[in-house]
């Protein structure tokens, strides 16, 4: 691991712009320090960490509880759930939201363009993904660091049969008391609950914590805004291509039994997903590919 961190540095690093360096556990990452902004991504599960524009505080949450093992996803930040989200149906044996957020992925190329810095990692098909999904891929993930953090799943499918993908940017906004802050965007959404029963209803107005959330809103292309009076500011969240979004909050009793969140955290954190999960999952074709793009803005 140290070699590689060695080489991978000589390879990718634009001095005072980028640089690969260990991180917790000694896993490489990318430390970003560009014009616009600054940020960290791990090539384990290509995890975004870090982001923090100019002039602004950290925009992620990541969990002081993390569990830094190999074969485990990083709690916070963006995991990346691929090719499945939540449970594999008919499989409980399959690791939750697929397998690539605990993969090790390639770093292919770290850029600046103008004030921003662009990171691209891959990951494709083997013996170890093929005992879970039988379909060949090829999945790019391009990070842009700058003034908006810019996320870009690829989709490439490699064989000779039709890939059906489920996908998430599973982000984790830091916020400052996560009981405060509203989700403004999805009022008349209709939404799948996940803690009352799988039930569908519908939003009425801005989405607020008051208990454990976990929700798929259905069909939506829309932006959101995540507003947080205690930092405070506005986050804006828009999307392409993605036509559902996951927005979870574990509450007191779930954080404290997710070993590597703890006591208390959940008021420090909101998840917004970006998504194509459960009905909108994709059908990429052979020889095709799909891209789900996530922007974020401190407003
Ligand atoms: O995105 C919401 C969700 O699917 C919840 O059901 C909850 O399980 C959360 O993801 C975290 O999942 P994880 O496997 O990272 O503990």
């Amino acid at each position: 691991m140290a070699a590689s961190i060695t080489e991978l540095e000589s390879r990718f690093r634009i001095p005072g712009v980028a640089q690969v360096v260990p991180g917790q556990a000694g896993w490489p990452k990318v430390q970003v320090t560009g014009p616009a902004a600054s940020g960290e991504i791990y090539l384990h599960g290509a995890h975004v960490t870090s982001w923090k524009p100019v002039g602004s505080e950290e925009v992620l949450y990541l969990s002081p509880n993390t569990i830094w093992q190999a074969g485990k996803a990083i709690r916070g930040g963006v995991p990346i759930c691929f090719p499945w989200f939540g449970d594999k149906a008919g499989d409980p044996h399959a690791p939750a939201h697929g397998f690539v957020r605990a993969k090790d992925w390639q770093l292919d190329s770290v850029e600046q363009q103008g004030q921003a810095v662009i990171v691209t990692l891959s990951t494709e098909s083997d013996d170890s993904t093929r005992q879970w999904f039988p379909g060949d891929f090829r999945t790019t993930y391009r990070v842009t660091f700058g003034a908006e953090l810019v996320l870009e799943l690829t989709t490439i499918n490699t064989g000779s049969t039709a890939l059906r993908v489920e996908e998430a940017l599973h982000t984790y906004y830091a916020v400052g008391d996560a009981t405060r802050a509203a989700v403004e965007g999805l009022d008349g959404a209709r939404y799948i609950d996940k803690t009352d029963g799988f039930r569908q209803k519908q939003q009425q107005g801005d989405v607020m914590i008051a208990a454990e959330t976990d929700r798929v809103y259905l069909n939506t292309e829309d932006a959101l805004l995540l507003s947080d009076p205690v930092l405070p500011r506005r986050i804006k969240v828009a999307k392409r291509h993605s036509r559902t979004t996951v927005v979870w909050n574990p509450w007191s009793v779930k954080s404290v039994a997710l070993k590597d969140l703890g006591d208390g955290e959940w008021k420090r954190m909101l998840c917004i997903e970006v998504s194509n999960v459960g009905d909108s999952a994709v059908e990429v074709a052979p020889g095709e590919q799909h891209t789900m793009r996530a922007e974020t803005r401190v407003t």
